[in-house]
């Protein structure tokens, strides 16, 4: 049966409703956070009834919106099986933040077919900051159009490091990224959450962001507003192929290229993580 056409404007317009509502949910959570209801995933990584109830209200409401797509979401409500439409959810990214009442911390909504991401929405819930873009369309904030840095030259640049849970089998390559950078850069900062962070790329606040082992939900829908915003965001080898988020690499485009010359050179200091769902 041929593929129903989306109106990817209509939609992105429902998508940022629904990211807004989770957003006003979490904020109104964080309260009464009940610090004693957080499970643990793996060492160090945290989730929390916050998380999973977030999760289940934004797979009911895409759900009503595209019936037919399936979904990867990082605390496993739904299912993919193949469908041309996938939904990609963090419903919340920067869980260790929110546990802690610290910034940032935000919903991330992403719509992908077979071939690419078609949407994407980041709400930023501690600055009330939206972010979204769609497939051929421009990045936006609010209702504000935003566009990357023109920064070009590495000592000026700001740059976002992630630390995964990971952390055996990132420890070694990240002291070399702090190595390589620190005191050569125009600043280093660890935030928490990848999705606003690739937002904060779009929209001129940084310059690049460096990360391993994370989820295809934490950068789905920071990807195409990034790319949208004039970005680029490849593996640690120059790959744009980097949607399993195995190697994430993020930046203005104009510093990309002398980053990644370095990150090559670390890459083989990476353990071997695990491939994360699809
Ligand atoms: C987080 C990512 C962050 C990473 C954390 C964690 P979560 O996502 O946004 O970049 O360093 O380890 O994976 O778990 O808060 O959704």
């Amino acid at each position: 049966m041929a593929q129903q056409k989306i109106d990817l404007e209509h939609l992105t317009e429902a998508v940022k409703a629904v990211a807004r509502e989770a957003g006003g949910f979490l904020r109104s959570e964080r309260k009464s956070f009940d610090r004693g209801r957080v499970e643990q995933k793996a060492a160090h990584d945290y989730v929390s009834y916050v998380d999973k109830a977030s999760e289940r209200m934004i797979v009911a409401r895409l759900h009503d919106l595209l019936p037919e797509a399936g979904f990867i979401t990082e605390e496993g409500t739904g299912a993919f099986g193949g469908e041309e439409y996938c939904w990609l959810v963090d419903p919340l990214d920067g869980t260790s933040n929110y546990i802690h009442d610290n910034a940032p911390y935000c919903v991330s909504i992403a719509l992908r077919d077979r071939k690419e991401v078609l949407l994407g929405v980041v709400y930023e819930c501690c600055r009330d900051e939206l972010f979204w873009a769609c497939k051929d369309g421009k990045a936006y904030l609010n209702d504000e159009e935003i566009h990357v840095s023109r920064v070009s030259e590495l000592d000026q640049a700001f740059i976002e490091l992630g630390f995964p849970y990971r952390a055996e089998d990132y420890r070694e390559f990240a002291l070399q990224v702090v190595r390589s950078f620190y005191g050569h850069v125009g600043g280093l900062r660890l935030m928490g959450a990848a999705a606003a962070e690739l937002c904060y790329i779009a929209a001129g606040r940084f310059e690049a962001r460096i990360e391993a082992f994370i989820g295809p939900w934490d950068i789905a829908a920071g990807h195409i507003i990034l790319r949208q915003a004039g970005g680029r965001m490849t593996d640690f080898g120059g790959s744009p192929e980097c949607l399993d988020a195995r190697e994430v690499f993020a930046s203005n485009g104009y510093v990309h290229d002398e980053i990644l010359r370095q990150l090559r050179t670390q890459r083989d200091l990476l353990g071997e993580g695990q491939e994360m769902d699809k």
